[in-house]
């Protein structure tokens, strides 16, 4: 197939994807009595905001990699989103970034209050985890919920936005690479990662394929940080649907901050070959995941 092909092919099988995980989605937003209508309005004003989807996607496409039907990962794709969507809430928040437009919308805190913003990411989530106990299959159940609490917990996301947010503290000095990748590692990297490993899991991937997906997830995760890095540095707002330049202005330390802009995609462009490489071992079932690699690096939103 030529390229322009293998780009048509990818497209549309990832817009067959995400119309399942919006459906999903939805389903799980269908709120009985007693959620309060506008918390669920909080709620759905995040999530349904445009959104690219690329955990739910891992998710499914790492399961698919793995020879299994992605319908069977779901319920583990629709939860890594609404933790990521949480997360994405509450680092708007005035005490964290303190944002006012994400995913081209008013944050949520904006939109509403404070408040609700709060409660909205802390009902996600928990809802997060009701979905993985009801919808993953049992023989998978327990690793993915060790896995995904793991990813969302103190040594992972939450620990990586505490060292973000107070980088003084960190035994590695944050303003060397290693203090750079040890905070993204967790703070981005983890969740991308666990997506992959619980599509791995539900589809019974033997620990060779499972390991070749958590490689895939690392290099993946830290090229995504660079890039978003260089988007936040040199990006079109009107296409992030947020603010730029944020992270410089603040003095945070950045990929290109550090390492300068050719140097930094250069090292992303590095990650994505070896994302490629841990994903070769699929052979051509893994022709969607090599696609979403490369899209990684070019993306622009
Ligand atoms: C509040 C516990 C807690 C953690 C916050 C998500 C996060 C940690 C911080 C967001 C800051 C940031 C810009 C991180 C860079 C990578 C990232 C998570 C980008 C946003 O994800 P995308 O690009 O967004 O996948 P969409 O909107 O497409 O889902």
């Amino acid at each position: 197939m030529s390229s322009a092909g293998l780009a048509e092919d990818f497209d549309s099988h990832c817009q067959r994807l995400r119309e399942l995980v919006e459906h999903h989605l939805a389903r799980c937003t269908e709120y009985g009595d007693d959620v309060p209508p506008r918390l669920a309005d909080a709620i759905r004003h995040s999530l349904f905001a445009p959104a690219k989807r690329l955990r739910p996607l891992l998710v499914l496409l790492a399961c698919e990699a793995c020879g299994t039907d992605p319908g069977e990962a779901l319920a583990a794709a629709t939860a890594v989103e609404f933790i990521h969507t949480y997360s994405l809430i509450h680092d708007d928040l005035p005490a964290m970034d303190d944002d006012e437009l994400r995913r081209g919308r008013p944050t949520c805190h904006v939109a509403f209050d404070e408040a609700t913003a709060i409660l909205a990411g802390d009902a996600m989530l928990a809802q997060a985890f009701e979905i993985v106990a009801s919808g993953v299959p049992q023989f998978a159940l327990q690793a993915c919920l060790v896995e995904l609490g793991k990813a969302a917990g103190p040594g992972c996301l939450v620990g990586g936005q505490y060292d973000d947010l107070h980088p003084g503290e960190m035994n590695l000095a944050a303003s060397s690479l290693s203090g750079l990748e040890r905070i993204h590692r967790r703070k981005t990297g983890a969740l991308i990662k666990v997506s992959l490993r619980m599509g791995g899991l539900i589809a019974q991937g033997s620990p060779e394929q499972l390991a070749s997906l958590a490689h895939y997830g690392e290099c993946l995760g830290l090229a995504f940080q660079i890039v978003d890095d260089l988007l936040d540095f040199g990006g079109d707002e009107s296409k992030l649907g947020k603010k730029t330049g944020k992270d410089s202005d603040a003095g945070k330390l950045t990929y290109p901050g550090l390492l300068g802009e050719k140097k930094s995609r250069e090292w992303a462009a590095g990650l994505i070959d070896k994302a490629r490489q841990a994903a070769a071992v699929f052979g051509e079932r893994a022709k969607h995941l090599d696609a979403l690699a490369r899209f990684v690096l070019e993306r622009n939103h």
